[in-house]
Order: structure tokens, then sequence, then C-alpha cells
């Protein structure tokens, strides 16, 4: 009798949904009365909806659906590991054959000497980990009051209690009484929106040295690590002017601050390379991994930890640790979408053709009235909606403009996110060039009605 399935009607399925499910980062009234979506399957780089609709979805899942949708490999191997060893735990002196197996791929994938892994089931918890490892490891060097650890206004890190004190969301920190202690937040290097006249090198360094001013006003035995994403991806996708990460690597390895690269989105080619680290020539002592190390198919996420660090924390108990860390199904569905990445030639794939091809196709974009800036990098990137392009300004009603165009996407077949008046796509990475097209064409289509009918709203009134 309670059987949700794909031959129930649209609006029954709403109506449970609206019943009995809260959905995250949603006004839940607001969806329930409208009726959400739904999303009944997946091919490639197409979702269906229980209406027999079809979108390109150019955000794969929520950046995650690296390999693309419906790949039987994922499912069979999920299938044998279930009937062989469905659950074990790490804790108590065991291990299995898929821990150690995938344990053994990151650590040859990593960039440096990441050479060891600590599992979790999302990117919220494994920068959780990573709070409690690096205080952990300064307290274990005799330095306990190495605690701090320094984020940027806008990031994202998650949605725990930890994770989103170390994200830079003002939003969340309004709810729930965060941040916890000893967490903050320096300026982002968003040159489009707060660069002014300045150059984007001239700025990047600006804001890489925000994070030499803050270990100096904190001092720099209070400073245990510094958290960033190589490019912000919930926060815009801002991707850093090159002159930024090299200034701030030369300050942690100045002031002793250990880096931690969240590369939950960046990961698993992303950016064009294996970690946005490589792309950007960053050298973290800690990595935070989720998302397309299994390319969404089952929760699994790990903090991937230096030689020495390591060192460090297994000179110890290490008094942590979840359920799922390195759940054998888990680990074994990642082995296999790390195997297609490899074999596939997934990530050159991004590097050398759809890439390039995107950042063509992309930045075209830029001639249209209602977009101040076009950007991208490797398989991700956005489009800032203006009032006008000169100044660059926004919309007088934050977030609206946004807001229609990604209906007209919706409408249009395609799935393109916003955050505020940004537009944003992180697509599977396995797109071919047609499927660029159609994704450039209707994003086209999308901005053409969205300038329509914020003319027709008087939504220029402002310039
Ligand atoms: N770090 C980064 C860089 C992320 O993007 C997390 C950590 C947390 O991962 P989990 O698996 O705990 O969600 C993320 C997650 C959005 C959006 O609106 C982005 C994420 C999650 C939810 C929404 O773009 N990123």
């Amino acid at each position: 009798m309670n059987k949700i399935d794909n031959h129930m009607p649209t609006a029954e399925i709403q109506a449970l949904d609206a019943a009995h499910h809260m959905h995250p980062f949603t006004k839940g009234n607001e969806i329930n009365a409208k009726g959400a979506r739904v999303i009944t399957s997946g091919t490639g780089v197409t979702l269906s909806d229980s209406e027999g609709n079809e979108y390109l979805d150019a955000m794969a899942g929520l950046w995650c659906v690296n390999i693309g949708y419906g790949r039987k490999e994922l499912a069979d191997v999920a299938a044998r590991q279930m009937a062989q060893l469905p659950y074990y735990n790490t804790f108590f002196q065991t291990t299995h054959p898929p821990v150690v197996a995938l344990a053994t791929r990151l650590a040859q994938l990593a960039p440096g000497d990441l050479n060891h892994v600590f599992f979790a089931g999302s990117g919220s918890e494994a920068n959780d980990t990573n709070i409690r490892m690096v205080r952990h490891y300064w307290a274990s060097l005799g330095k306990p009051d190495k605690k701090v650890i320094i984020s940027r206004k806008n990031a994202y890190h998650g949605s725990t209690v930890g994770s989103a004190s170390l994200g830079g969301m003002t939003p969340m920190h309004a709810q729930g009484g965060l941040p916890i202690p000893d967490i903050s937040h320096i300026d982002q290097p968003y040159w489009y929106g707060e660069g002014g006249g300045k150059s984007p090198e001239e700025f990047g360094l600006e804001r890489a040295r925000c994070l030499e001013a803050e270990i100096l006003r904190l001092g720099e035995g209070k400073v245990a690590a510094f958290i960033a994403e190589p490019v912000q991806g919930a926060g815009a996708v801002i991707i850093p002017p090159q002159t930024y990460w090299p200034e701030i690597q030369r300050i942690c390895d100045k002031y002793e601050i250990l880096l931690i690269a969240d590369e939950v989105i960046c990961g698993f080619g992303r950016t064009g390379n294996w970690f946005g680290s490589q792309t950007f020539g960053i050298r973290p002592d800690i990595m935070t991994v989720a998302k397309g190390l299994s390319s969404g198919y089952i929760p699994i996420a790990a903090t991937l930890v230096s030689d020495a660090v390591a060192d460090v924390i297994n000179g110890g108990d290490f008094n942590h640790g979840y359920t799922y860390s390195g759940h054998p199904v888990a680990c074994a569905v990642a082995l296999e979408n790390l195997r297609i990445l490899d074999e596939e030639g997934v990530v050159d794939h991004v590097a050398k053709v759809a890439g390039p091809y995107l950042a063509k196709k992309w930045k075209s974009l830029a001639d249209h009235p209602l977009v101040g800036d076009a950007r991208c990098i490797g398989l991700m990137g956005a489009l800032e909606l203006t009032s006008d392009k000169a100044t660059r300004a926004g919309f007088a009603d934050e977030g609206a403009a946004g807001q229609i165009c990604r209906d007209h996407c919706f409408d249009g077949g395609l799935i393109m996110r916003a955050t505020g008046d940004t537009m944003i796509i992180s697509p599977p990475l396995i797109m071919q060039e047609s499927d660029i097209d159609t994704l450039v064409a209707r994003a086209r289509s999308a901005l053409d009605k969205t300038y329509a009918d914020l003319k027709e709203r008087a939504f220029f009134n402002r310039v």
C-alpha cells in the first residue's frame, strides 16, 4: 500500500512528499504548496521526471555525478559486495579488502605525500574530522593553543555544526547558534563582485594577504590551519585570480599553518586534473574529498592526510570515527567509479576536449545583455546576471532574476542552478561537444526569456 514507484501519479507522490518529507535548504511550505518536481531516472547527462520530461543535468546532481547517470557497473559491484560483506566496521583492530583497496588507490592518485586516508560518509563529516584532526595534531605536538581554523566568507564546507561553522555562509550561521568558537573568516577572492577597479592579479594578491593579516592579528601560535576550496563551488564558482594560491601557499609555509584543500567539488576531474590542488599548484597537508569520489552513486567521503600529519595522529588514539567510515559497499562502488574515470580517460577528456570546448561556448554568452561575466574552469562555470554591464550592478530584488532564469532553464529542459543572481553549472564530466552545444543553446534561450521578463517587470528601473 505504501509502495512509492514510478507508476504512482505525480500528484500523489507530491502530496506524500508534502505530508512527510522535509527538504534541505528549502522553504517547506512553499514547496509543499507547489509540489516538488519528481525525478525518476537518469542516463548519461539526462534526467527524466514523472511527467516524462527530460532535462540536460548541467549540475551533475549536486556537483557529484562525474561519470554520468546509469552506469550499471557500479550497481553490479554494489550488489556483489552486499552479498559478500554488506557491512563491517574498521574500529576494533579489523579491516576489509574494499577499504584497503580504496585507501591505496586514493594515496596513488593524490598529489604529494597524502598517503593516508580517514573515511567518512559525507563531505560535512570529513570536514568535521579535519577540525578535530588538526587541533589534535597541534595539541599532540605540545601546542594546544594552535586551534583557530581560518576559512573564508562565502565558503561552503558542509552542514553539520562543525563544517557549517567552517563555512562562511551567513544565512547558515544565523540558525542554530553557529559558528563554534575558534573559527575565523577572511574575505574571498571574488574579483567580479568585490574587485572594483583592481586588476585580477592585484586583487588576488590582496585577498591572499588577508590570510597573513589574520594570522598576525591572532598570533601564529593560535592558528592551526587554513581551509579553502581551490575554486569555491556553492559560493558561485569563484575562480581565484592566478596570483591567489601561490601567495596563500607561501603564507601557510611561512607561518607553519596546515593547509586544508576542500576538494569535495574540485576533486576527481572537475577542473581538468584529478584534483583542483594540481590545477592551482597547491600543496595541501590535508584534503577533503566526497561527491565525485563515488560520482554520487553512494555516500562516501574521506580526509586525505600527509605523511607528517599522519605520523603524529597515528602516535596515539584518535578518538574519532563514524559507523560508516570505510563502508565496504561504498568503498567498492567508489573504486569502480575511479576505475571508470581512469580507464575511460575522463579527466583527460575534461582537460583536452570538454573543458576547452565549454570555455569557448560558455564565454560567448558574455555578449548577452543580461550577463556581466561568463567564467569557467574545467567543467564548472558561472554567469553573473546584471542590470548594467558597465557597472556590474545587481538587481533591486536580489535573487529574483536568478530564480526566474532557473525556472526558464527547467522549462527549456536544462538544469542550471541559481545562487542569488549568479547562474552556475557543473555538468557530468562525460559531456560531449554536442551536449555542450545543447547546454549553451538552452542557457541562451533561458537568458533571452529572463531578459524579456525582467524588462516587463520593470527590473531595470534602477539603472
Ligand atoms: N565541501 C564542499 C566544498 C562542498 O561543496 C561539502 C563540503 C559538504 O559535503 P556533504 O556531502 O556533507 O554535503 C560540500 C557540499 C549547493 C550545495 O547548494 C553544495 C553542497 C551541498 C549542498 C548544496 O551548491 N556541497
